[in-house]
């Protein structure tokens, strides 16, 4: 069995609500685990993430446990970075096992062609701010200033109030309208390239998107705990958690 989650924003919310998800997450983590080949997390995986040479944020230690637990037994994690997770390096890796993508995959499992993607900074084009954002936040060079001129405790700080504004500016739970560009994305590479199922998060709307292209959008856990599912046989649905 493959599964697939994002946009869990671990970290979000006043102290209670980050445990309250980091213990739905950390349940849901624990269930799969009987038989998951592998688990991909899709980005916004954290609410904020920047990730120093030397110094990673605190908390989380339950789900980084997990995560380096299951990938010891053998199951493969698979970590895309989202906009809020983007400055992720190598810690994740060496200390859980966890692979790391920053680009969209298209992959093959069990039969099936997948292209797995968290969805930002796709068909953007029509949006010139959040273009330079995009460029300067995913900048080498930006991020490797800022490690050196920013001390932690503030980077955290200013990483909190981005991303609850972040967050914010979602807020549309139901509009199907915001899913667009990416629908459009997925039909112009579907005619290019073989795909079977598209997964995206990033959008904070779940949806089951069956034609031209079937494409299904995992929702945020803050609304409600989701996630996708595919089995050995090639079948992929969508689950609301409880
Ligand atoms: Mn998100």
């Amino acid at each position: 069995m493959y599964y697939f989650a994002s946009d869990i924003h671990l970290g979000a919310g006043d102290a209670a609500t980050a445990r309250a998800t980091e213990q739905r997450f950390f349940a849901w983590l624990s269930d799969i685990e009987r038989d998951a080949e592998a688990v991909f997390l899709v980005g916004d995986i954290f609410d904020f993430w920047f990730e120093y040479r030397h110094v990673v944020p605190k908390g989380f230690v339950r789900i980084l446990g997990k995560l380096a637990q299951m990938s010891d037994k053998g199951i493969r994690i698979v970590f895309f970075t989202g906009n809020h997770d983007m400055w992720i390096t190598d810690y994740l890796t060496r200390e859980c096992g966890i692979e790391i993508h920053t680009e969209p995959m298209l992959t093959e499992l069990a039969g099936k062609k997948l292209f797995i993607a968290h969805g930002d900074n796709m068909n953007i084009k029509g949006q010139p701010m959040l273009r330079l954002m995009n460029t300067l936040f995913r900048s080498h060079t930006a991020r490797t200033l800022f490690s050196w001129l920013v001390h932690p405790d503030l980077a955290m700080s200013f990483g909190h109030w981005w991303s609850g504004s972040s967050r914010k500016s979602h807020g549309r739970e139901s509009d199907h309208k915001y899913l667009v560009p990416l629908i459009e994305y997925a039909d112009h590479y579907a005619a290019t390239h073989e795909v079977d199922y598209f997964v995206f998060g990033h959008m904070h709307i779940a949806a089951d998107i069956t034609a031209p292209h079937r494409i299904l959008f995992m929702g945020d856990w803050h609304t409600a705990p989701n996630c996708v599912v595919l089995d050995d046989s090639g079948t992929i649905s969508q689950k609301t958690l409880d």
